[in-house]
C-alpha cells in the first residue's frame, strides 16, 4: 500500500552531475528502475531523477533541487563529480538541514571515512545501490529511521534487478549516448583499476538483455555503449550481441565496447569483419607491455597475442581502435614506456589514448606506495606527481605530451603531418622533443586556435626537424583542408589564397553548401559520439 507520507510528488530526488550532457548516468537510472520492485510500491511515482552537468553553478543546482520540495535527495558520486557535489551537498545542508541526504556510487564506496561529502551527508551507500537505495528511501519516508550513516549496499544475484532501459527517454535517444550493460563485475585484478574488487563477472540474462536493447533500437537509438569491463569474456554473449547489431545495420549505428586484447576467438573475428567502417569502435586495454610492470600490478597479459589481435582488428577490420596506455605504474621508467609506446604505434591503433596513473580509492595499487615512493595528487583526478623511477619534472613533461597528443595526434586532424613528425624511428622520441619544444616555445598546453598549430607545426618540422618545406607544406595543406576550415595559417596563406582565387564559391553552389554543412553536423554529432565513447 502507498504511505500516506509519500503521496508528495517527488519525495524522492535522484540526482547526478555527469561528466557532460552527452553522458546519460546508467547508475541513476537502475536505481530509478527499481524503486518499485525493492523499497515497494508507489515509491517510483514519488521519484524524480535530475541530470546535471559538472560545468553548471552548485547554487543554481541546488536552486532546481530545493525547487521540487524533496524530504530524501540521492546524489550518484564520482570522481569527476566529487569536488562540485561536496559544494551542492554542503548548501543543501545549510539551506534545508532537514532534507535527508545519501550518497552513493564509485567515488564514496571506500574511504568512506575520510571524505568531507560523506560527513555532510545522512547516509552513504557504498557498492551497488539498485536494491539498498529503494529499501533505504523506504525507511526514510515511512519508517523506521535507519540506525546506520554507512550502508553496505546489497548485491543480489543480476535476475533480481528490474533493467532500466525504459527509462531512456525520447531526448536521451535522440542525442546522448546510451550507456547499457550485459554484464556487471571483472574477473580480472589489475591493481590500479576499481573493477579489480569485483570478485568475478556476472551476466545478465541474455535474452532479457537483448529483447530491451531490441526495444531500444526500435525506439530510434542507435549510439550504443557497452559498459562491460570485458566485452569479450564469454564469447557465446559476445557473438550473440554482434548478431544482433548486424543483423540491424543502419548507416548510422554505433556500438562501442570494452575488450580484452588477448582474447579474440575466430568466431568473433568473423563477425567484427562484417561490421562497415563508422559503426563499431573497440576500446582495447593494454596499460603496458612491460612483463615486469603487467605482473607486478597484476595484470595478466599474453603481449604477443595483444599484438596479432590489435593487428588484425586494424588491418582486416573496419572498427575503429582505441588502445589505452597507462603511465606512471611502478617500476616502469621513461625508456620502458617509451618501448611499449612505440611497440603500440607500430600496431597503428587509430588512437592511442594517453592516461597517466590515477590512484582511484580503494585500489590496491597503494600497496606499491612506500616502495615505489609513489606521491599522488591528493586532490581528484589522483593523479601521479613523480614515483622511483619517474621525476616530478618528467612527469609534468609527460602530462603535456599526453594533452599535445589529444590536441594533434587523437583530434585526427594532421593524418599527413603525423606521418612525418613521428618517423623514421621512435613515435615516442620525436612527439617527446615536439612537445618539448611546444611548450618552450608556446608555454601553452591548451587554446591553440587550428591554424596556429599548422604553423607551429610546420616550424617544428622545418625549422627543428630540418624537414624539406615543400614536403612539409603539402601534409600540412592536404590535412588542413580535410579538417574542412576555412581560416588562413601563414605557412600556408600562398597556396590558400592562390587555390580560392581559383575556385570562388557562386551563389549557384550555396544550396549545395548548405546541405554539405547539414551532413557535415550530423558527422559533427557521430564524431562527438564516438569520442565520448572512448573518453573512459
Ligand atoms: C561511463 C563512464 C564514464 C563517463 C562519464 C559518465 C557520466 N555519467 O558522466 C566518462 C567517459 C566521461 C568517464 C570518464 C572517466 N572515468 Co569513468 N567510467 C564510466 C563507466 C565505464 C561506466 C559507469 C556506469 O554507468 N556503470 C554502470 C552502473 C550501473 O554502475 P555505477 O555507475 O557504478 O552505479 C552503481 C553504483 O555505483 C551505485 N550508485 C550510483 N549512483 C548512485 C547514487 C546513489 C544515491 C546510490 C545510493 C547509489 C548509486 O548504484 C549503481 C547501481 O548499482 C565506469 C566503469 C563501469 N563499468 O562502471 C567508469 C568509472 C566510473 N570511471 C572511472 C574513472 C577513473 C574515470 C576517469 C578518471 C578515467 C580517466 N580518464 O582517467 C574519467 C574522469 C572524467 C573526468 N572528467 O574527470 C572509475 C571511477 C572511479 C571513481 N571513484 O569514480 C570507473 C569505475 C572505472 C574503473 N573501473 O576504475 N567515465
Ligand atoms: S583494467 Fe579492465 S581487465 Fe583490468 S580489472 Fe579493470 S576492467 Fe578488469
Amino acid at each position: 500500500m502507498v504511505s500516506p507520507k509519500i503521496l508528495h510528488s517527488s519525495a524522492i530526488v535522484l540526482a547526478t552531475l555527469n561528466a557532460k550532457y552527452i553522458h546519460a548516468s546508467l547508475g541513476l537510472r537502475y536505481l530509478l528502475a527499481n524503486m518499485d520492485r525493492h523499497g515497494g510500491p508507489g515509491l517510483r511515482d514519488v521519484t524524480q531523477l535530475r541530470e546535471f552537468v559538472i560545468q553548471q553553478r552548485p547554487t543554481q543546482i541546488v536552486e532546481e533541487l530545493l525547487a521540487l520540495e524533496p524530504e530524501v535527495i540521492g546524489l550518484g558520486i564520482y570522481i569527476w563529480n566529487v569536488v562540485e557535489t561536496t559544494q551542492v551537498v554542503r548548501l543543501l545542508k545549510a539551506l534545508r538541514p532537514g532534507i535527508k541526504v545519501v550518497l552513493g556510487g564509485p567515488e564514496v564506496s571506500y574511504e568512506t571515512e575520510q571524505q568531507e561529502i560523506c560527513r555532510l551527508a545522512d547516509h552513504v551507500v557504498t557498492g551497488w545501490g539498485d536494491v539498498s537505495f529503494p529499501k533505504l528511501c523506504r525507511a526514510l519516508l515511512d519508517g523506521p529511521q535507519p540506525l546506520m550513516k554507512v550502508v553496505a549496499g546489497e548485491q543480489p544475484p543480476l535476475e533480481a534487478l528490474a533493467l532500466p532501459y525504459a527509462d531512456y527517454t525520447a531526448e536521451d535517444l535522440a542525442k546522448r549516448l546510451l550507456y547499457v550493460e550485459a554484464s556487471r563485475g571483472c574477473p580480472f585484478k589489475c591493481e590500479f583499476c576499481l573493477s579489480s574488487l569485483d570478485k568475478t563477472a556476472w551476466a545478465f540474462d541474455l535474452d532479457v538483455f537483448m529483447a530491451e536493447m531490441d526495444a531500444l533500437y526500435r525506439r530510434g537509438a542507435r549510439n550504443f555503449k557497452f559498459v562491460d569491463r570485458t566485452f569479450n569474456l564469454k564469447v557465446e554473449n559476445s557473438v550473440r550481441i554482434l548478431q544482433f547489431f548486424l543483423d540491424r545495420m543502419a548507416p548510422d549505428l554505433f556500438v562501442h565496447f570494452e575488450v580484452v586484447p588477448d582474447s579474440l576467438p575466430e568466431r568473433l573475428k568473423a563477425l567484427i569483419a562484417q561490421f562497415p567502417a563508422g559503426s563499431l569502435q573497440f576500446e582495447v586495454g593494454i596499460q603496458s607491455f612491460n612483463a615486469e610492470v603487467q605482473q607486478r600490478i597484476s595484470r595478466k597479459q599474453d603481449n604477443g597475442k595483444t599484438a596479432d589481435n590489435l593487428r588484425w582488428l586494424v588491418n582486416e577490420s573496419q572498427a575503429h581502435v582505441h588502445a589505452d596506455l597507462i603511465f606512471g605504474l611502478p617500476g616502469e621508467t621513461l625508456e620502458s614506456f617509451a618501448q611499449g609506446f612505440d611497440r603500440l604505434h607500430e600496431l597503428a591503433p587509430h588512437e592511442i589514448q594517453f592516461g597517466i596513473l590515477k590512484r582511484l580509492r580503494g585500489t590496491p595499487i597503494t600497496r606499491h606506495t612506500a616502495e615505489f615512493a609513489m606521491a599522488y595528487d591528493p586532490q581528484t583526478p589522483y593523479t601521479i606527481l613523480q614515483n622511483s623511477t619517474i621525476d616530478f619534472v618528467t612527469m609534468q613533461r609527460i602530462n603535456r605530451f599526453a594533452r599535445y597528443w589529444e590536441m594533434v595526434a587523437n583530434s585526427g586532424r594532421f593524418a599527413q603531418g603525423l606521418e612525418l613528425l613521428l618517423a623514421p624511428g621512435s613515435a615516442f622520441g620525436h612527439f617527446l622533443r615536439f612537445s618539448d619544444w611546444l611548450w618552450l616555445t608556446t608555454g601553452k598546453t591548451h587554446e591553440f586556435a587550428l591554424e596556429k598549430l599548422v604553423d607551429l607545426l610546420f616550424e617544428h618540422l622545418t625549422e627543428v626537424r630540418g624537414l624539406a618545406v615543400d614536403g612539409v607544406r603539402s601534409a600540412l595543406l592536404a590535412d588542413y583542408l580535410a579538417s574542412g576550415a576555412r581560416g588562413r595559417p601563414l605557412c600556408l596563406a600562398g597556396a590558400l589564397g592562390a587555390m580560392r582565387m581559383a575556385a570562388p564559391v557562386r551563389s549557384g553552389r550555396q544550396g549545395a553548401e548548405r546541405q554539405g554543412r547539414h551532413l557535415g553536423q550530423q558527422a559533427g554529432h557521430k564524431e562527438e559520439i564516438q569520442k565520448a565513447a572512448a573518453a573512459a
